[in-house]
């Protein structure tokens, strides 16, 4: 068999979903979709076989990017699973269409998620958020642009203290937002009386459990003792028909480098695992496009988006 090279601009979005120039899990899974369908688009021989397993190899080689968000490997299921054709031409005719359904419906998603999670919250409410995710923060601009007079704390979420870019997100968008280093979440939750938590999901288990950014629990546990609802916001691509059949989250670790610089701190170890999970009993809902379940009914919504389909051996 021939030696798969991938195209430059391909080799570029593995790099940038590594390194993270591209993160959080839509935008991660959109930018999959993307790369799947130039891959596609760059192929000008004229062998079926061939063009599929350019774009099995290719698909393996964006798994490999980041390991924990199911969306990336959902952007790549629901991008091929309605991949068809005779030729090599109508096959990569489909994959774009494919694709390009997949991102049209995941940004509709976002905007969804933003109109439903805005109902859970009140006129002069103050919130908190953590990381950096496009689902919660559609929610929090949607209350504002209802007029809904509301406050955001927004973590710094170290060690890539995504939590500023949410906190310039929100304040470009003249919202009030105050953002607060991660271990003050307790104490801020208290004295500014905070009313809800949202944040976002990398991946959303069959059991209901949540895998997000790293101090995602920690916050859920303080917000169970402070008797607020912790919400999620999470696109249904978010949910893994992998866990339905007993396979367990790989949670990322990352370079220790991203936390300190080891060489000053001889005979110290270090780890950097940038995720973790919170169990349904502390999630009061899940805020998705196709509505606000509870946790327990992720068994029921993966059989359902996820229950018919065509497994591409990956
Ligand atoms: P949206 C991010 O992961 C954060 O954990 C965030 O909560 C989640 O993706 C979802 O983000 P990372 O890529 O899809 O920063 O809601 O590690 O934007």
């Amino acid at each position: 068999m021939k030696k798969i090279v991938f195209p430059d601009g391909f080799n570029e979005t593995l790099k940038e979903i590594h390194t993270m120039r591209i993160r959080g899990a839509g935008k991660i899974a959109r930018a999959t979709a993307k790369a799947i369908k130039e891959l596609a688009e760059s192929y000008d021989e004229d062998d079926l076989e061939e063009l599929k397993t350019l774009l099995i190899e290719g698909a393996r080689a964006l798994l490999n990017t980041r390991q924990t968000a199911i969306s990336l490997k959902n952007a790549i299921r629901l991008t091929l699973q309605g991949a068809g054709g005779k030729t090599v031409n109508e096959f990569k005719e489909s994959v774009k269409n494919e694709a390009n359904r997949f991102i049209k419906n995941s940004l509709k998603a976002v905007e969804t998620i933003g109109i439903y999670g805005s109902k859970r919250i009140e006129d002069s409410d103050t919130l908190l958020t953590h990381c950096n995710s496009s689902a919660s923060i559609a929610v929090i601009i949607q209350a504002h642009k209802e007029e809904k007079k509301i406050r955001v704390f927004a973590t710094e979420t170290r060690p890539w203290n995504q939590g500023y870019l949410t906190a310039r997100e929100l304040a470009e968008k003249g919202v009030d937002v105050t953002l607060i280093v991660d271990s003050a979440v307790r104490y801020i939750i208290e004295d500014e009386d905070v009313k809800a938590v949202f944040v976002g999901a990398d991946t959303v288990c069959s059991n209901g459990a949540v895998i997000n950014k790293i101090g995602t629990s920690q916050i859920a546990l303080v917000a169970h003792e402070a008797r607020i609802p912790f919400y999620v916001c999470a696109e249904t691509y978010k949910f893994s028909p992998e866990s339905l059949r007993g396979e367990l989250v790989k949670i990322e670790e990352r370079d220790v480098r991203e936390i300190a610089n080891p060489k000053n701190f001889p005979n110290v170890r270090f780890r950097n695992p940038v995720f973790d999970a919170t169990p349904a009993e502390y999630i009061d809902a899940i805020i998705t496009e196709k509505g606000v379940i509870s946790p327990h009914a992720a068994y029921d919504l993966i059989e359902k988006e996820f229950g018919e389909m065509i497994e591409w051996s990956l």
